[in-house]
């Protein structure tokens, strides 16, 4: 007998629920808000009620995709839903919406996840996790190929825009075949990908533009004979060109893409600490065990971590050793 579909347990509840609430991560990337809405249009296609609960702000980049799109669920409205979705969200810090609304004001009422994140910690009721694609948009729409169903152009646009925002535009090492296939598929379903390029990838604004300038100027160093390049985005910065720094998604790309450049690291301040994004861009470096030394995770390639030290100088001089030993030891 064959084994049954990673997805089958996950799929059944989704097309059994009368109303399910779709919910993500907070600061919410394209592939938080297209495997939401993409979901949302899947269902609501099937005649499945479905809204979205979005925690915080819809990034700059996102707006002009999902705004026609946006309806406002309030946590206090839970009880009329039926099945709760998470989707892209690797922990329960993550899922919150403050203080008004937490993951375990669902666990134990038929909550379900949905994410490409290996070390996956939510503990929904059922979870389909699955560390090898590279977006949670992908596995959508593998899900919906496993049913055999349709999507519409609209939410075809949606997992679209996730599966190239995490991969980089199919730039990065998660991209592969199943990557491509399912990106084939969004497209046959109607994706305008031009609509996503336009809106999502050629559309900075201008402040945003010198801000980057003045990163690469003034904040980026380079350690390691040139493989690791990083920096820290200071609160001047961030005044001098009104940035908000929910719009970093990206940013950190800037220092990868220069040539010679193995690692990657960017630092801004939190109320919690340091925060760290690092990238690699070999995967014989991978960045997730140093994110996870300092009590982080995510991917192999695409990691972060929150480091509670009083300066920057001080995150530099625990995290530099890290990165030395990394490019030094870790040739496969
Ligand atoms: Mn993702």
């Amino acid at each position: 007998m064959n084994n049954p579909h990673p997805a089958s347990t996950v799929a059944a509840k989704l097309m059994m629920a009368k109303r399910v609430l779709l919910l993500t991560h907070q600061r919410p990337d394209g592939d938080a808000l297209g495997s939401t809405f993409g979901m949302r249009e899947f269902l609501r296609g099937n005649g499945i009620a479905a809204e979205v609960l979005i925690p915080g702000p819809i990034p700059h980049r996102y707006e002009a995709l999902c705004k026609d799109y946006l309806s406002r669920v309030f946590p206090g409205e839970l009880a009329g839903f039926d099945l709760f979705c998470a989707l892209d969200c690797a922990n329960a810090a993550r899922l919150g919406s403050g203080e008004e609304f937490s993951a375990d004001d669902i666990r134990g009422r038929n909550f379900i996840c949905i994410d490409h994140h290996g070390g996956n910690s939510l503990d929904a009721d059922d979870s389909w996790i699955d560390d090898r694609c590279g977006s949670t948009c992908q596995m959508v729409m593998e899900l919906i190929s496993y049913l055999n169903q349709p999507i519409n152009p609209d939410g075809a646009t949606f997992l679209l825009t996730g599966m190239m925002t995490d991969t980089g535009c199919f730039c990065f090492s998660n991209t592969n075949g199943n990557v491509l296939r399912s990106a084939a598929l969004a497209a046959d379903y109607g994706a305008d990908v031009e609509k996503i390029a336009n809106h999502v990838f050629f559309s900075k604004p201008l402040k945003q533009l010198k801000f980057e300038a003045d990163l690469v100027e003034n904040a980026l160093r380079i350690e390691c004979s040139g493989q690791f390049a990083y920096a820290c985005i200071t609160g001047e910065m961030l005044a001098k060109y009104d940035f908000d720094l929910h719009e970093d998604e990206g940013l950190i790309d800037i220092l990868r893409s220069l040539e010679g450049v193995t690692i990657a690291m960017l630092v801004h301040r939190r109320p919690d600490g340091w925060r760290v994004s690092l990238r690699s861009k070999d995967s014989n470096y991978p960045v997730r065990p140093v994110a996870v030394k300092f009590g982080g995770g995510g991917h192999a390639m695409a990691a972060g971590c929150t480091i509670d030290l009083p300066e920057f100088s001080d995150v530099e001089a625990v995290i530099l050793p890290e990165i030395q030993k990394l490019l030094t030891v870790n040739i496969k």
